[in-house]
């Protein structure tokens, strides 16, 4: 089985038509349009016949926009709010910084406080894609640099952790249905993209079952015997952690499974290419679900 790598974000398939985005938002594709001409809150960037593509962060801006207008505020003042409220790239680069800075520090409880708000501010997609993801990069780099930085390291992603839940937890409960089963495979310690997914999937109303890091074999396998999910996740982040026999035991038992995670990529996901994006994650739910989701 060949395997095929994330996307490039140029890569039209990592965008969200409008279409998709008015079925995630329950509006009619007609009004996103107009929320486009009139108020500039438009897509990140079109096709070569004029179809509009949206990112994570115009999603972000038009969830606002349609809670706000859902409040009764009048559309034209509610698309001031949003864009004066709009998360700019140096805006993300300031959070970057001071989440970095406090988890230098080892300062958690300014790292809660600054998590919880970008959390809000961004919405969990952006606050992930344009914010986390380069603080843990950064970090990554240092350890890779021979640099000590466990403490650092331990308090950023224990408290990144911890926000995601409180995030997930704010969430109207699911409904009662066939979940998504996200597990890591048994020497996986890297549990973080797994997090943000659950979160992703609670906020959009998805039942999903988060099993953790480091989970035995044989309870990715009774956990799936017993909720019947709709699809199985298993995580690697890194070649060594990639258990391929759990992921063929699971497809064996006819289990919907996908490998996930850029561990899988030098052995192949076997069944399927493997997943390794948040955008791909999603889109892989939806497949499975039956239902567009996009956050
Ligand atoms: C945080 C962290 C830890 C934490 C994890 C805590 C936790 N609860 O998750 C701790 C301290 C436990 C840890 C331990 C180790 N770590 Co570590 N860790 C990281 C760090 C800094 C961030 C990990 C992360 O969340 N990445 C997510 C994003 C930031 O990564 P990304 O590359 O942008 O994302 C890719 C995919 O994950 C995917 N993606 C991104 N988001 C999403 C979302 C979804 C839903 C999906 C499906 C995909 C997806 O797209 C990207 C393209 O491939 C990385 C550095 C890095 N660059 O990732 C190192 C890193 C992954 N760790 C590394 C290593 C070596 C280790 C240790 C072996 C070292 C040690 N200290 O003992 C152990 C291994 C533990 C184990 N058995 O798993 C190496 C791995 C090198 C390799 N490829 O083999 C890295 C790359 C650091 C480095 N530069 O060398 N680590």
């Amino acid at each position: 089985m060949t395997t095929r790598p994330e996307p490039e974000v140029t890569d039209r398939t990592s965008w969200w038509t409008t279409g998709q985005i008015a079925t995630a938002l329950g509006v009619s594709p007609v009004l996103l349009r107009a929320w486009d001409s009139r108020y500039g809150l438009g897509p990140a960037r079109r096709g070569p016949g004029g179809q509009r593509f949206y990112g994570p962060r115009e999603l972000h801006r038009l969830r606002r926009m349609s809670v706000l207008v859902n409040q009764g505020i009048r559309a034209g003042t509610a698309a001031g709010l949003v864009l004066s409220e709009a998360v700019t790239p140096a805006r993300s680069r300031l959070r970057a910084g001071e989440i970095d800075q406090a988890a230098a520090a080892v300062d958690l409880h300014a790292l809660a406080g600054l998590l919880d708000e970008l959390l809000a501010g961004h919405g969990t997609i952006a606050a992930w894609t344009d914010v986390l993801t380069p603080v843990l990069r950064r970090q990554g780099e240092r350890w890779q640099a021979g640099e000590s930085a466990f403490a650092a390291e331990w308090a950023l992603t224990g408290a990144v952790s911890a926000a995601l839940e409180r995030q997930a937890a704010r969430a109207s409960p699911p409904p009662r249905d066939r979940p998504v089963l996200l597990a890591c495979c048994a020497a996986e310690r890297h549990s973080l993209p797994m997090r943000v997914l659950a979160t992703v999937l609670r906020e959009a109303g998805v039942p999903v079952v988060f099993l953790g890091e480091m989970v035995v074999p044989g309870v990715v396998v009774r956990t799936a015997a017993r909720l019947d999910p709709v699809l199985v996740l298993l995580w690697s982040m890194t070649p060594y952690t990639a258990d391929a026999s759990l992921l063929a035991e699971l497809a064996r038992r006819d289990v919907p499974v996908r490998a996930a995670g850029p561990g899988w990529l030098p052995v192949g996901g076997r069944v399927g290419p493997v997943v390794n994006g948040l955008p791909v994650a999603l889109r892989a739910v939806s497949a499975h679900t039956g239902r567009e989701v996009t956050g």
